[in-house]
């Protein structure tokens, strides 16, 4: 390719939180960038996923950018957990406030990535047909980006509309005098059905398998608690960033277990001490115990518990039942919270079909039929989650060194050194990717940590001249070890848990757990002292 006014320092893939906030820093740095965007505007999660319920489960307070003293002085959040329109504000403020717009090209997706040898650079193709050459590659697809809509036969033939979750119409959907059925119960259609059913005539739940979740307690944020955490901001964020995940948990704090560090040992308890803490404090109550997160036996009292408390909250003994999650640890998947979830099946105009009593045989012009009987509605929403951490990356034809595919790289699961680059694809980066505390951690903390890492890496290599950064295949292997032998014994890759963290939701994905469980501080420093040791484990090349 000649030279032409699409080459560019870096090419950014994505434009959500993490493209954006890396524009910002190349930028900073005097690099020439260009961001490629699939959606028409910002904000990647919180531009595509508008389904009603939408809102983040981190405190809003710690769920925003630290960059900028400006920005974060000046942002005031309204409550203790953003509903996706106020983030989405705040993603369309940034975009504004650092002009990010005029070097990023909206609804631009990116079909295929190539490393030319010759060139030692990155050509990067839209899927129609336009090139753009980098020598950087950062791909800021996100891990929760590709919607995942399941196979299920005679899906072609429904009569109505259909929605998914993860892609929701920018104008909404009117539900009133519609009849509803939702498929899956995580995360997205626990925040979704307490509020769809307030709107339609009547909501079917399709439910595999029941989840665990705790109260949210969200609430607004008064006046001096906002100025209070302003004024406390650099110590919050320091805290964030040598936590576990991120999250001081500045704005939780509800009473009884919700105030309690987790320092009590439920094996030491009674059964009827238990009994008095779940009529004392309903879900939270467990939250006091320590042992629940790393002994499976104490992992069962807790989810005794649990269903305990279902049985206090549901009225109908069956649909009480129907909601108990028994085959797998609490704690295995993506921990949820709600507001009014359980009550909601209380409601007249709310059904559970418990589809672990006869799955979806076939998707039928107006309704769903499953091995128990059919179910009609007018409208069908899928919750049915993302093909996550890997989907995204994947869906590009990525080729590095030799034309190597990254799909053949990763065909037994995903390998990075940490979770930042790949042997084999020079110069290319993933933000937050597989083998990084990612979907662990409250993601923008995250975010921060690898976009300032990637910008200082390349200045780094900018002011000595260099010319390709790549990890060593030994450095990624060992990571790939090190990431696994963390994960064992944890809740996480227990037996029984089938979570999108192992990639369990996609027919045919390999099984392997894919995010770094051992920390936001710890990760933190280990990426500090590869630098420190002159990129260990990193070949950089003039
Ligand atoms: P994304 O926001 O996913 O942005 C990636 C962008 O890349 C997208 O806009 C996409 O269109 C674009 N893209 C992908 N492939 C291509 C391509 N081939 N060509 C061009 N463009 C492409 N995290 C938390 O920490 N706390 C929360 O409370 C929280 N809540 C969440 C709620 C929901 C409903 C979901 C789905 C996720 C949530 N997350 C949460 C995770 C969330 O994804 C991250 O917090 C964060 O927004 C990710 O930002 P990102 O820029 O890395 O990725
Ligand atoms: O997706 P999920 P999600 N037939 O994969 C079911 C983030 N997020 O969009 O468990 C029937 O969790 C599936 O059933 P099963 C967060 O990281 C955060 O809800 O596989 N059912 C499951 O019930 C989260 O973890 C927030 O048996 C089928 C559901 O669909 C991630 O995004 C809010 C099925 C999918 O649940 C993904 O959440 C929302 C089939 N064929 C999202 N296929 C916050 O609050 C799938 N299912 C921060």
């Amino acid at each position: 390719m000649k030279p032409s006014q699409n080459e560019f320092d870096v090419v950014v893939v994505g434009a959500g939180f993490s493209g954006m906030y890396l524009l910002h820093k190349l930028r900073q740095a005097g690099l020439s960038a260009r961001v490629l965007e699939a959606g028409t505007d910002v904000g990647g999660t919180w531009y595509w996923n508008r389904y009603p319920g939408a809102r983040c489960d981190v405190p809003s307070i710690e769920y925003s950018f630290s960059f900028s003293p400006e920005l974060q002085q000046e942002w005031q959040w309204t409550e203790v957990m953003a509903a996706q329109p106020e983030i989405l504000d705040y993603a369309n403020h940034i975009a504004q406030r650092f002009d990010l717009r005029s070097d990023i090209e909206f609804s631009t997706r990116v079909a295929s990535a190539h490393f030319q040898e010759d060139e030692q650079r990155w050509r990067v193709t839209t899927d129609s047909g336009v090139e753009y050459a980098a020598r950087f590659c950062v791909m800021a697809t996100g891990c929760l980006s590709v919607p995942n809509t399941p196979q299920i036969t005679g899906a072609d033939n429904f009569a109505g509309d259909v929605f998914h979750t993860g892609n929701w119409p920018a104008d909404g959907v009117d539900f009133s005098k519609r009849r509803v059925g939702i498929i899956g119960t995580g995360s997205s259609a626990i925040q979704a059905i307490p509020v769809i059913a307030e709107q339609v005539e009547h909501l079917t739940i399709f439910q595999r398998t029941p989840n665990y979740t705790m109260p949210a307690h969200n609430r607004p944020l008064s006046d001096d608690f906002r100025k209070q955490a302003i004024e406390n901001y650099d110590e919050i964020r320091q805290q964030q960033r040598e936590s576990q995940v991120g999250i001081v948990g500045y704005g939780f704090g509800f009473g009884g277990a919700d105030n309690v560090e987790p320092t009590e040992a439920i094996l030491e308890t009674t059964e009827a001490e238990r009994a008095a803490l779940v009529e004392e404090e309903g879900f939270v109550a467990i939250r006091r115990f320590a042992d629940v997160a790393i002994d499976p036996e104490a992992n069962e009292l807790a989810c005794d518990m649990y269903r305990q408390q279902i049985g206090r909250v549901i009225h109908n003994p069956e649909t009480a039942e129907a909601l108990m999650p028994r085959d797998y640890p609490m704690g295995c998947k993506r921990p949820v919270i709600d507001t009014d979830y359980y009550e909601t099946f209380n409601r007249s105009n709310v059904s559970l079909v418990d589809l672990r009593k006869g799955g979806i045989e076939t998707i039928t012009a107006n309704g769903v039929q499953t091995a128990q009987g059919n179910y009609e509605f007018d409208t069908l929403v899928y919750a049915t989650g993302f093909d996550a951490m890997t989907g995204a990356l994947q869906k590009i034809d990525i080729r590095g060194r030799n034309n190597e595919r990254l799909n053949d790289h990763w065909e037994a699961g995903p390998r990075t050194y940490l979770g930042l680059q790949i042997n084999g694809f020079p110069n290319l980066f993933t933000v937050t990717g597989p083998g990084s505390p990612s979907v662990l951690s409250n993601m923008l903390v995250s975010i921060e940590q690898h976009v300032d890492w990637i910008t200082e890496c390349i200045e780094h290599m900018r002011d000595r001249q260099l010319r390709l950064i790549e990890p060593t295949l030994a450095a990624e292997d060992e990571w790939v070890v090190h990431v696994n032998e963390v994960a064992e014994g944890t809740m996480f890759t227990a037996p029984s848990c089938n979570s999108w963290y192992l990639g369990a939701n996609i027919p045919g994905k390999p099984r392997i757990f894919m995010p770094y469980v051992g920390g936001v501080g710890e990760y933190r420093k280990k990426c500090d002292e590869v630098v420190a040791n002159d990129y260990e484990g990193f070949v950089l090349s003039a």
